[in-house]
């Protein structure tokens, strides 16, 4: 298992769920606490040049563990379920920048809140429809492109539609793609899980990422989260793939990207010591 930390563009929103802003930057910061990556929070495609990228990245021996696409929705507005079929293209045509980036850096892209959610006048069964087909064009596209789309569960205070992994794996299941998994956040589960390491050990299959933060979404080991439970739950499906750090940069970004590293980098050691 690997570590990476979120961030975004100097000029992203407070929107912009990320512990630092300012590429290079926060490369430089993360590589110096001894993060192996860095989670990139991307509205478009544009927001990044390629070649600084690499160059950033390969300076400070880091690597990019996935895009993710929070402001796709806080910003720009555009979901998987919008009852509008030019505004599902929009989202279409937007991923498909984001997917061919990921291509190069990551290989993975998250929907999280970009999945949408149930709206006024529609039912379940209609967003859930306009879910798997959205996916569908979505992941084929991913596929050409050697990336996985991941869907995050989230707690039902931010959206009304997935919010517990067994939802997310029932809905997976309907799109039926090989290149789609799943994106568990420990915050997120907290709230909606009835258990955190018996869900993730259940569904190890489709979970192919992980965000972690504290009970009160500060940096790991400054709230009462169990992340013996959720490594047990890990290391019972064996899971080998990135994990990341998405927490409120409080008291500031720095000391929160300190405490996090500082509490979950020996808990990897030893769990890939002892997979
Ligand atoms: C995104 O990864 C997430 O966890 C959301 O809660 C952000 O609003
Ligand atoms: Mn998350």
């Amino acid at each position: 298992m690997k570590l990476s930390v979120a961030v975004a563009g100097k000029e992203a929103p407070s929107s912009a769920f990320v512990v630092w802003r300012g590429f290079e930057e926060s490369i430089i910061k993360a590589a110096d606490l001894g993060y192996h990556g860095i989670e990139l929070a991307l509205k478009t495609a544009d927001d990044i040049n390629p070649n600084k990228l690499s160059s950033w990245l390969s300076k400070h021996n880091m690597e990019v563990s996935c895009i993710s696409t929070g402001q796709v929705f806080a910003i720009l507005g555009l979901y998987f379920t919008h009852p509008d079929a030019s505004m599902r293209r929009k989202v279409i045509d937007l991923f498909s920048g984001l997917i061919k980036l990921a291509g190069d850096f990551g290989q993975m892209v998250n929907v999280g809140r970009t999945r949408g959610f149930i709206g006024e006048g529609q039912s379940q069964e209609e967003a859930e429809q306009l879910f798997i087909d959205t996916s569908r064009q979505i992941c084929d596209i991913a596929s050409e492109h050697g990336v996985t789309i991941i869907i995050e569960p989230v707690n039902r205070y931010e959206i009304n539609f997935v919010n517990n992994l067994d939802q997310g794996a029932e809905l997976l299941v309907k799109v039926g793609r090989e290149n789609l998994g799943l994106m568990p956040d420990v915050f997120h589960m907290n709230i909606e899980d009835a258990q955190i390491g018996a869900s993730l050990s259940k569904h190890a299959d489709l979970v192919k990422y992980i965000h972690f933060a504290d009970s009160n979404r500060w940096a790991p080991g400054w709230g009462h989260l169990d992340f013996d439970d959720v490594f047990e739950g890990l290391r019972k499906g064996d899971f080998d793939g990135w994990s990341s750090i998405e927490i409120l940069p409080e008291p500031d970004p720095d000391s929160a990207a300190r405490k996090a590293a500082e509490t979950i980098l020996p808990m990897i050691e030893t769990y890939n010591m002892n997979r």
